[in-house]
């Protein structure tokens, strides 16, 4: 069930004094988009993500006992555990916020339980990371309630790592980071080596980002994204054997690739030339908004999606459709394949005089080309995880 997004912190304070009788703590924590540099993360690269105006909404109170009673407002249904027998839950949503429990509790013994409901408006499987939202709002949240005094990236990394060993997703940080760092009307640089970021404005005049989405999720996402991980470690091993300074593919030549990887691996090649590419064009890509010169960004971002279709393979059919589809529309800037692939949305850079008949436009050769509706997010750039005053 949806809801507007307005009425969420309302709706979940009132499903909270029914189900519990008790005043939540409100916390809202956003979705994410990266405008360019995918599967730069883990390789301690950079990326360019932004929060949106597309969050979870969590309501939180403590127990008196230790029991955590959980309710999702939009799948309606709860899960209830204590705090001394956490483990996967094998459902589609509690994972997320247990795994942050655990991670807490490696260095917390918390004394006492809680209740939460959850609710909001970010499309699960669109690749817009309501996990990490998710998770991000249960570390705020249980930091906040509990006086915990994480700092905000000690949050992020706890998150991240819940979503690494409980949910068993080997992730990098940039969904967590963004979601619990972002700010409003800037895009994020992120170092995610040394975690120095900056904020960036976006220079949106005139122009809009659209976001398509192919309402497919293909179900080797999780263990593709983790293998092309492996290879990309594969590659780096092969490279330290001669340059051991070499730590990851941030580090990494095209030199290198070729003189020590493609012969022992085309496939492992092939995935380390994508990410070495990838990084230099955030870069250059930084400097093309800087310039503003957004025409030369939007091929960037082309470029990225026939990288991470022909050379990192996570792109499907229906992302490439919807790529193909924009591609030479003069209204359309860039666009591109978003997040770890294999469905979910694509990123749009679109004038604003041209978003409405763009999206009727593709929306109506998608649905004849694949049978299937596309939906369109015309969103803007949010701030991070933080409370709400209502
Ligand atoms: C997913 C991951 F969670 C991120 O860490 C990142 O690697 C992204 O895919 C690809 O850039 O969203």
């Amino acid at each position: 069930m949806t809801h507007n997004i307005s009425d969420y912190p309302t709706i979940i304070r009132e499903k909270f004094q029914q189900l519990f009788a008790q005043e939540a703590l409100i916390i809202r924590s956003p979705g994410r988009i990266n405008l360019i540099g995918e599967h730069t993360d883990y390789n301690m690269g950079f990326v360019l993500p932004a929060a949106i105006n597309k969050a979870i909404y969590l309501g939180i109170h403590p127990r008196e006992d230790r029991l955590i009673s959980l309710y999702s407002l939009d799948y309606q249904y709860d899960y209830q555990t204590n705090l001394d027998s956490i483990k996967r839950s094998g459902k589609l949503w509690p994972d997320y916020l247990l795994g942050v429990v655990e991670q807490i509790q490696k260095s917390h013994s918390l004394d006492h339980g809680f209740n939460i409901v959850f609710g909001g408006d970010i499309p699960p499987g669109a690749g817009l990371s309501s996990s990490a939202a998710l998770e991000c709002a249960t570390a705020y949240a249980l930091n906040t309630i509990f006086n915990l005094n994480y700092e905000k990236m000690a949050l992020v990394r706890l998150a991240q790592a819940a979503e690494n060993e409980f949910v068993g997703v080997k992730c990098g940080i940039m969904d967590q980071f963004a979601s619990m760092f972002g700010k409003k009307g800037q895009l994020i640089r992120l170092d995610c080596r040394s975690l120095e970021y900056a904020f960036v404005p976006f220079h949106a005049n005139n122009i809009k980002i659209v976001l398509l989405d192919t309402r497919v999720k293909h179900s080797l996402a999780s263990s593709a994204y983790n293998e092309r991980r492996e290879q990309c470690e594969a590659g780096v091993k092969l490279i330290q054997a001669v340059h051991p300074d070499v730590l990851s593919l941030r580090d990494a030549t095209e030199e290198m690739l070729l003189e020590l990887v493609k012969p022992v691996s085309e496939i492992v090649y092939t995935r380390c030339t994508f990410i070495v590419a990838e990084i230099q064009r955030l870069l250059n890509a930084c400097n093309d908004l800087e310039n503003k010169d957004m025409q030369t960004f939007g091929k960037r971002m082309f470029e990225t999606h026939a990288g991470l279709k022909d050379l990192y393979e996570v792109s499907c059919n229906e992302l490439d459709l919807l790529v193909d589809l924009v591609k030479n529309d003069p209204d359309v800037i860039g666009a591109r394949m978003m997040g770890g692939g294999f469905g979910g949305c694509t990123i749009n850079l679109v004038k604003t005089e041209a978003v409405d008949a763009l999206i009727k436009k593709v929306g109506d050769a998608y649905r004849d080309q694949t049978g299937t509706e596309m939906l369109a997010y015309v969103v803007e750039i949010e701030d991070g995880t933080g409370s709400i005053v209502c």
